[in-house]
């Protein structure tokens, strides 16, 4: 009985992976770099958008956002004040209001996004610190946004997610003089999970951290390796 059920999760995730390298194949095909962006509900991925596209990304590289949410389009509908291109991707719409986007959520939603007019995509993936890290969509990377206000002790607590990214911004920064929180700490706690990642210090706020943000996507889209893939 166990056996079967640990046969039929990896089936599942099998499946998402042959999904996730069409997706991928469409994404080189484009020459899109693509990054799928995580983090627990309302950690700031959306303010942090909002931040680091409002102006042109560093190389001119253009970017596109597909928003992951369970219900609504609030999140899409703040990003398209950018002039960015954004389509809102609902799991509850067909996907059983799933808590994460998979790779056959992300297909569905391709033939809406201008992929020959963009060089980096970002999927902006359902608030959640568990699932999304166990679903591939096609991406070259994928970054987290941890912020302050959730304690310490989330990368021990929730360790494939800090694990599954090579880059943590660690968010709210601006709300670290009212609050009992140790950033050293945290990030030590970070380094022992994914020893050596990147970790930016932001607050969509001020703007801390924002340009360094700009930058390593910059750095994203420029470090890609062009596609072999047949046209
Ligand atoms: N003080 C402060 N508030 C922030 C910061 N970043 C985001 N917020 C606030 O936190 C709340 C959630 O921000 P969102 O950007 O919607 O977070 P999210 O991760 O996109 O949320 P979901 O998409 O629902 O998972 C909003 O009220 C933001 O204004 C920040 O750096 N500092
Ligand atoms: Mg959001």
């Amino acid at each position: 009985m166990h056996r079967t059920r640990v046969r039929v999760v990896e089936d599942a995730l099998d499946a998402n992976n042959t999904i996730a390298r069409a997706n991928r194949d469409d994404f080189d095909r484009s020459d899109v770099t693509v990054l799928n962006l995580m983090s627990a509900p309302g950690a700031g991925k959306t303010a942090l958008l909002e931040r680091a596209l409002a102006e042109p990304l560093p190389g001119d590289a253009r970017a596109g956002v597909l928003e992951g949410d369970v219900q609504g389009s609030m999140d899409a509908d703040r990003l398209a004040a950018l002039h960015v291109p954004v389509v809102q991707l609902n799991t509850d719409n067909g996907f059983g209001g799933e808590c994460h986007l998979d790779a056959n959520m992300v297909r569905s939603a391709l033939g809406h996004l201008p992929l020959d007019e963009i060089d980096l995509l970002v999927i902006e993936n359902v608030g959640n610190l568990v699932c999304p890290a166990e679903f591939r969509v096609g991406e070259d990377a994928r970054a987290m946004v941890c912020s302050v206000t959730e304690g310490e002790d989330k990368p021990l607590k929730y360790p494939l997610m800090f694990r599954a990214c090579e880059l943590v911004a660690i968010n709210k920064s601006d709300l670290l003089p009212h609050l009992d929180f140790d950033l050293d700490k945290l990030l030590y706690n970070v380094d022992v999970v994914n020893p050596g990642v990147r970790t930016i210090v932001t607050s969509a706020r001020t703007g801390e951290g924002v340009e360094e943000l700009r930058r390593w996507l910059g750095e994203l889209v420029a470090r890609r390796v062009p596609a072999t893939v047949p046209g």
